[in-house]
């Protein structure tokens, strides 16, 4: 009799672990729109992969070219091959997905959880969840207010007030070089998301520049959130303001809204790239054809392909290895000529832009 029950509980066992991997296999190869909901019954997570390493990434949303290569080139490293069982979440832009996908990780017992928050403040209590629960934590692209660095195991992404300050120094540059720092230069901002570190220490960075020139007025400045849509409506509602022909510069938070922009820009009967000169951060193919077509002007690099770098961090870690604190990416700045030490966008089109 016992070793009947012996043989049908090593049957259920292994039935059950079978059924458990299908979950898993599913959770790993399932695309980019998988919801919060979707991730609390994605995987079975935790021991349950096998030899896998399960990771809950929680991403942004979809908002922009930059997202979607972000998102691929961690779907990409993150793979069963590579050792990994991946439950990913699509936040939406939307913080409460985010904490939702988050919490649903820490139930599943994920062994790592990777985010990138969508904007800066209020992830303070499940932050605090997740050290609780002894699950890692890798910070991704944008960080949190939160000072507490015992949260976190480490961060890796680019220096966004650096960005700023960059797209400042070129402007400076471009306007000298066409001799037009003598006079008042009005200059029109789209933002990114607001509250998103992304937005917050671009906009910081440049102003910083910008403080330093009396000419300089930043007269137009409104949240275009990261999308081609809402960058081109608000283009278009600063182009419909009185005292619309002034503006002679254009820095968007990032490509997409520098995109819309340029719609707006040609609708209104002006020259994008000539009549107003477009700056924007990122980096992708559709912004440096722009410049290569003179329909823009320069952009300030932002990498998005973080998913080998996030697969290496993870492997170290379970090697037991020590791992640095912050880990910024290497960006350089594109434009038309190579103005200012710039490189030329023409030239790098293929090997740079995604
Ligand atoms: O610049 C933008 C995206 O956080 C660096 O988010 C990222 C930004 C990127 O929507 O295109």
């Amino acid at each position: 009799m016992k070793k009947i029950i012996a043989l049908v509980l090593a049957l259920v066992l292994a039935f059950g672990l079978v059924a458990c991997n299908n979950g898993g296999d599913q959770s790993s190869t399932a695309s980019g729109s998988s919801t919060a909901s979707d991730a609390s019954t994605a995987s079975t997570g935790g021991d349950d992969s096998g030899d896998l390493i399960t990771v809950g990434f929680s991403q942004v949303g979809a908002e922009s070219a930059w997202r979607t290569a972000n998102t691929k080139s961690i779907q990409e490293a993150l793979t069963e091959e590579n050792g990994f069982n991946l439950i990913f979440s699509d936040g939406q832009q939307k913080q409460e997905i985010q904490i939702t996908a988050l919490r649903s990780f820490i139930e599943q017992g994920v062994d790592y959880i990777a985010f990138s928050p969508t904007v800066e403040s209020g992830w303070d209590d499940v932050l605090n969840e997740i050290k609780e629960a002894d699950i890692p934590l890798i910070l991704v692209d944008r960080t949190t207010d939160n000072p507490d660095e015992s949260l976190y195991v480490t961060w890796m992404g680019s220096n966004f007030h650096e960005e700023g300050v960059r797209a400042g120094e070129w402007v400076i540059a471009y306007l000298e070089d066409k001799g037009l720092m003598d006079g008042e230069v009005v200059i029109a901002e789209l933002q990114g998301t607001v509250g998103a570190a992304a937005a917050t220490d671009r906009m910081a960075g440049f102003k910083e520049v910008m403080d330093q020139y009396s000419n300089i007025n930043i007269k137009y400045s409104q949240t275009g959130d990261f999308t081609t849509a809402k960058g081109q409506e608000v283009m278009e509602a600063f182009l419909k303001s009185d005292t619309a022909n002034e503006i002679k510069v254009l820095f968007a938070h990032n490509d997409d809204m520098a995109i819309g922009a340029i719609t707006a820009i040609e609708a209104a009967g002006r020259k994008p790239g000539e009549d107003i000169c477009i700056i924007s951060c990122d980096g992708g193919k559709a912004m440096f054809q722009n410049i290569v077509d003179g329909k823009a002007n320069c952009v300030v690099e932002c990498n998005p392909l973080l998913g080998e770098g996030l697969a290496d961090v993870i492997k170290k870690l379970e090697a037991g290895e020590e791992v640095e604190k912050k880990t910024y990416s290497e960006e350089d700045i594109f434009d038309q000529n190579g103005l200012a030490g710039a490189l030329k966008a023409a030239d790098h089109i293929n090997e740079r832009a995604y």
